[in-house]
């Protein structure tokens, strides 16, 4: 395999500040013609291309190459030039793509009828030849030809600026993208398609057309995401300064995507799931999906598009500094604190799980196999937390400045992470040195902490002892790293739950809280006049992507959830609390003693259901036991059933000690919920923060209450199926959700009742798929064979697989069950769906990633699974690139 390297990188020998592309659309296949205009650099001559499409032709300034002149190596993906001119000149390649046959959904390819592209990162070479690296940029003017009937909409980048008919009842769009791109931000859609238009006025007073393409059917659900765009627009403007560039934004939904969506200039491609929502059909959680995935991909046409990146290895550039753009604008639309806890849960489940892996890669990876396996956690969310960083250190104002340097500087370029963090430095005369290393050195830092009282004359200091370590990870060992810098956000709080004062050195001013700057493997801060009683709060607002250790007492704990101010460091005493009690479960379990009893961490969790002055959302945050993938930390010899049956007695321990309670708070929750929508139609039940937060919380408790008393709730959700889930969806997928490990024939009937109203509805049915999956009743792994075989399931639809194998590979007690079932499942699965879209089945390789962690016996079982897996002669390279890494 070629490994890539950062290190090898170099200046591209030729630029194409323009590209003419022709497409004739035919039955069969699709016909390309690309005029590149290209500038040879420094009298360059051999002139290399990246394609891997079928080449008919070549003509350099209109004359056509014999084949000699060139040569095609399919095992690189190149065609090499070696004799051309060192004046610029043109290359007229002709090709021809199959986007039938397509079933990677990379490149040109056909979903019900209709064609699509994707082509980040690499996807444009399966169209044509060309530089197809993100720091060639040029100007595209796009021609499209197809039979009008059958693909009447034809759309591609920019403004269009021609139309109209050709004969045999054919016709032709030609667009103009007035603005520099990569080939990566290349978009083509031909189809038949609904259309819903809208408009934006931008703050210069400029007119935005909108305008949103889905399946006729689909038309009636996009609202709320043409709303999630105009409210995208207005954010960015009033936020960072950033107003929409051209005068055309459009949207296409599909139903077979790899992804979420792409941000294609002028022309985004959504997955039908981050588009498609109304309350029949999508949850809370979808619509909060909707609107931050648009608002993601509206905000790259600043961070990725206007400044792009100069090669892969910095695509957290775009990445992480846009992930950072929509979760501040998601916290400013509605529960600031909730978003920002989510957003830490996913890091630590998932980020955190891949920066203990095999796969563990610094946030600019120093080399890849293929690109596509780097759309990662640590990419995409680590990168986020480290754009975080600048802006906790800078503060709004500061880091609003760098960014104003960083357009002034850059804007129209591809350009690298230190670019970025140089615009941060020089607009704020900052000192980010140091802070390099969040972009070379993978794994996930410790800050040991320890504090102690001192007497300091007729005063008490407080001393700080800070330990920072860092883990080796596969491609340096630990004793390479150097001390990372991050902020550490702290308050004191004294036995009555008051923020205590503070004092910090060399100054006399009073302080309730701080940022302090850890930079060394080892050090000490020293808060001065401070209180008898301290209880440190850390880490405040997850200030820095670390796991912490401190030896706080449960009283300490339940101190801090019961009063602290901020709510993530509220919230972590609180999961603290909850993972000390299932790691005592586990350790009882082992040694086969009785499992111990919580009364302090039962009384704290009563304290937080009978507190009526809590956010409804945040008590459901409060109330989420740690899923197992959260409890592996950094553990070795995982033992994963245990931590399931670990977890699940202390979910008994919950239901029983507070089921009046729960009850309580639930039925509460309700009643608020439909206080306002009496005599009201049942429409009313629709998406909203203050209503969806009171939804979370009656399904935060609703499945304790079914665990206490399982027949009975099941036989009321029986009969108020229906009332639930007239109101919308989220009721609907609650009350499933609650009952779906019931082992009774009730619950595979209302299954069955979900599937067949919602057969129709494919973005349900992935629903109800995923919830077969997710199931831990005993015969899980039957039904989703089961599944396999529904009329609405398809192997190569990316959401079907991820909602019924993906889903399964999280299942804990299944997907690791001891007879290697499980495993063998996703395996056979992997090798299937890599036959024709290698991106999909390297997705669901990464769930064997836990591989040299797992106790032997299971580890003997995923071995035999990987080592098949690679044994496969025409594995992609995708999936061996992975797998060969958790077997190394
Ligand atoms: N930039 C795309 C992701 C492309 C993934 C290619 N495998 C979507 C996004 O991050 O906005
Ligand atoms: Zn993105």
């Amino acid at each position: 395999q070629t490994v890539k390297y950062l290190k090898d990188y170099t200046a591209p020998t030729h630029l194409v500040p323009k590209t003419d592309l022709l497409f004739e659309i035919n039955e069969q296949y699709t016909d390309v013609w690309a005029t590149l205009h290209i500038e040879p650099q420094n009298g360059a001559t051999e002139l290399v291309l990246q394609g891997d499409v079928k080449l008919i032709s070549i003509k350099k300034n209109d004359e056509t190459l014999p084949e000699t002149a060139y040569s095609l190596n399919p095992n690189d993906e190149t065609l090499v030039l070696p004799n051309m001119p060192t004046e610029p000149f043109t290359l007229t390649i002709h090709t021809q793509v199959e986007p039938q046959k397509n079933k990677s959904f990379n490149g040109l390819y056909e979903s019900e009828g209709n064609l699509y592209t994707q082509c980040e990162p690499e996807g444009f070479r399966k169209i044509t030849f060309h530089p197809d690296r993100p720091d060639v940029m040029g100007e595209f003017t796009t021609e499209i030809r197809a039979n009008a009937d059958k693909f009447p909409v034809l759309l591609s980048n920019g403004n269009k600026i021609r139309s109209g008919s050709l004969n045999d009842g054919r016709h032709f769009a030609v667009w103009h993208d007035p603005f520099v791109k990569p080939t990566y931000l290349f978009a083509l859609v031909a189809g038949d398609l609904a259309l819903t238009s809208d408009f934006f006025i931008t703050q210069s007073g400029r007119r935005v057309v909108i305008e949103f393409y889905t399946r006729q059917a689909d038309a009636h659900q996009v609202a709320f995401a043409i709303e999630s765009l105009k409210n995208s627009m207005k954010w960015d403007e009033t936020r960072f300064g950033l107003e929409y560039d051209l005068d055309i934004y459009m949207v296409v939904a599909v139903g077979d995507f790899n992804m979420g969506a792409m941000e294609n200039k002028g022309l985004n491609i959504f997955n039908t799931k981050y588009v498609l929502a109304d309350s029949q059909t999508a949850t809370d959680a979808d619509f909060e999906g909707v609107e931050a995935v648009i608002a993601h991909e509206y905000f790259h046409n600043w961070t990725g598009n206007r400044v792009t990146c100069r090669d892969w290895f910095q695509l957290s550039l775009k990445e992480g500094l846009t992930v950072f753009r929509d979760q501040e604008f998601s916290g400013d639309r509605a529960s600031r604190a909730v978003r920002r806890i989510e957003n830490v849960k996913l890091l630590r489940t998932h980020q955190f799980a891949e920066d203990a892996s095999p796969m563990a890669h610094p946030v600019r990876p120093a080399s890849y196999v293929e690109m596509n396996n780097f759309y990662t956690m640590t990419v995409y969310e680590k990168g986020a937390e480290v754009v975080r960083m600048y802006h906790t250190f800078l503060g709004e104002e500061g880091f609003q400045r760098g960014m104003k340097l960083y357009f002034e500087r850059h804007d129209g370029q591809a350009v690298t992470c230190d670019d970025f963090r140089a615009a941060m430095a020089d607009a704020n005369g900052f000192d980010f040195e140091q802070f390099a290393l969040w972009y070379s050195q993978a794994g996930t830092p410790t800050l040991q902490i320890s504090g102690s009282l001192k007497k300091n004359g007729g005063n008490l200091d407080y001393v700080l002892r800070v330990k920072q370590i860092l883990p080796d990870t596969p491609d340096m060992p630990a004793s390479q790293k150097q001390a990372m810098m991050m902020p550490l956000a702290i308050a004191l709080f004294n036995e009555n739950g008051e923020k205590g004062a503070f004092k910090l050195p060399n100054d006399d001013n009073s302080y309730n809280e701080t940022i302090l700057i850890v930079n060394q493997a080892e050090q000490e801060f020293v808060l001065r006049e401070v209180q008898q009683s301290v209880t440190p709060s850390l880490l405040r607002g997850f200030s820095a992507p670390v796991h912490l250790q401190f030896d706080y007492t449960n009283e300490q704990l339940a101190l801090l959830l019961a009063h602290d101010d901020d709510e993530f460091a509220r919230w972590e005493a609180g999961q603290t609390l909850l993972r000390r009690a299932i790691f005592a479960n586990e350790t009882a379990l082992q040694q086969g003693n009785d499992l111990p009893q919580n009364p302090l961490l039962i009384q704290a969790l009563r304290n937080i259901l009978n507190d009526n002055n809590l956010d409804a959302a945040f008590k459901a945050m409060l109330l989420q036991v740690p899923a197992e993938a959260e409890l592996w930390g950094e553990r070795d010899h995982i033992n994963p059933v245990q931590t399931t049956m670990a977890r699940e007695a202390l979910l008994d321990e919950i239901a029983h000690a507070l089921h009046g309670e729960l009850l309580a708070t639930a039925l509460n929750a309700r009643e608020s919920e439909n206080a306002d929508k009496r005599g009201k139609e049942i429409a009313f039940y629709e998406y909203n923060p203050k209503d969806a937060g009171l939804r979370a919380l009656q399904y935060a408790c609703f499945p304790l209450i079914h665990r206490f008393d399982e027949a009975a709730t099941i036989e009321q959700v029986f009969e108020h199926y229906d009332e639930m889930a007239r109101k919308n969806m989220t009721h609907e997928w609650g009350v499933l959700s609650s009952i779906n490990s019931n082992a009774s024939a009730k619950r595979d009937e209302l299954l069955a009742r979900f599937a067949a109203k919602f057969d129709h509805q494919a973005l349900v049915m992935d629903k109800y798929f995923s919830l077969i999956a997710c199931s831990r009743r005993a015969d899980t792994l039957v039904q989703a064979q089961a599944a396999l075989n529904h009329p609405r399931f398809a192997l190569d639809n990316p959401n079907k697989v991820r909602a019924l194998i993906g889903t399964f590979a999280r299942n804990v007690p299944h997907f690791h069950a001891l007879d290697g079932s499980g495993y063998a499942f996703v395996a056979q699965h992997i090798k299937k769906i890599d036959a024709f879209n290698p991106q999909v089945a390297a997705g669901l390789a990464r769930a064997f990633n836990l591989l040299k962690r797992i106790e032997p016996q299971r580890q003997a079982l995923m071995r035999a699974e990987l080592e098949a897996i690679v044994a496969l002669p025409s594995l992609s390279k995708d999936v061996r690139e992975i797998v060969e890494k958790i077997l190394a």
